[in-house]
């Protein structure tokens, strides 16, 4: 899988060098390339925001250092591929990212991730890249950073852990929290007492339909304390439909 990133913090990506990713990079799984936005504003200073139209605080992303570093991805993607390159901006505008988006954008061949700093990237950069491809505006949750560097570090994590060969054990990717919609059962390892606290016997048991029962319990149970709003109205309990309509 290509991945294209167009910043003007480099150095944030840094990080991809590390751990699993790192690893899927050295054995050519994952093809990350970064690219500093200020390599495409020509001005003396290297410019890369302005005042709003309109008038208001803060700056926005001017669009001709963006139409030129995209427009240098594009020409260079692979020609013979069978989908041309998805684009994505991350923006708490966006849709919201999710364990089945990550799985989607796992079967791409070719993503770029526009990082937008300041209060955004002129409109018709969007507009434009939507005109002539593929475009999605993507948020990694209900909160304000302060530019798309950290979001697109989270999905890039979430995606390429999902390119065959990049986690060892395949089998470690289903039994995760989001897989099944429900969040994942507590884990424990030896010793099995620790601090008076002990390893839930079952676990123990060698009883394997006794354990994935146990799990699968506390798998619901932890969801609809935690996070309610995942489960089914079956496994909520709820035998009724909550209006007459449903
Ligand atoms: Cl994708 N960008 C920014 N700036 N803030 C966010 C976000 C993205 N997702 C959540 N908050």
């Amino acid at each position: 899988m290509r991945l294209d990133v167009v910043t003007i913090f480099p150095g944030y990506f840094d990080a991809l060098e590390l751990s699993l990713l790192g690893k899927a990079k050295q054995r050519g799984l994952i093809d990350v390339r970064v690219h500093d936005l200020r390599d495409h504003a020509h001005d003396k200073h290297r410019t890369v925001d302005d005042t709003p139209a309109g008038g208001g605080a803060g700056m926005v992303m001017k669009p001709e250092p963006w139409g030129e570093a995209l427009d240098g991805i594009l020409a260079d993607a692979d020609p013979a591929a069978d989908t041309e390159p998805l684009i994505i901006f991350p923006s708490p505008a966006g849709e919201v990212f999710t364990q089945r988006m990550a799985r989607e954008l796992a079967e791409e061949s070719h993503l770029v991730f526009g990082c937008g700093r300041y209060e955004g990237i002129d409109q018709r950069v969007f507009d434009e890249y939507a005109a002539r491809g593929r475009v999605r505006l993507v948020s990694i949750g209900d909160y304000i950073l302060n530019g798309g560097e950290v979001a697109t570090i989270a999905m890039v994590e979430a995606i390429a852990r999902l390119v065959p060969g990049v986690v060892g054990n395949p089998e470690s990717l289903v039994e995760e929290s989001h897989e099944d919609g429900l969040l994942e059962y507590p884990s424990y390892t030896k010793p099995a007492s620790w601090r008076s606290r002990e390893v839930p016997p079952v676990l123990l048991s060698g009883n394997h339909a006794a354990i994935a029962a146990w799990r699968q319990e506390q798998s619901v149970e932890r969801t609809r304390r935690v996070r309610p709003e995942l489960l089914t109205r079956e496994q909520r309990g709820e035998t009724r439909p909550r209006h007459a309509a449903e």
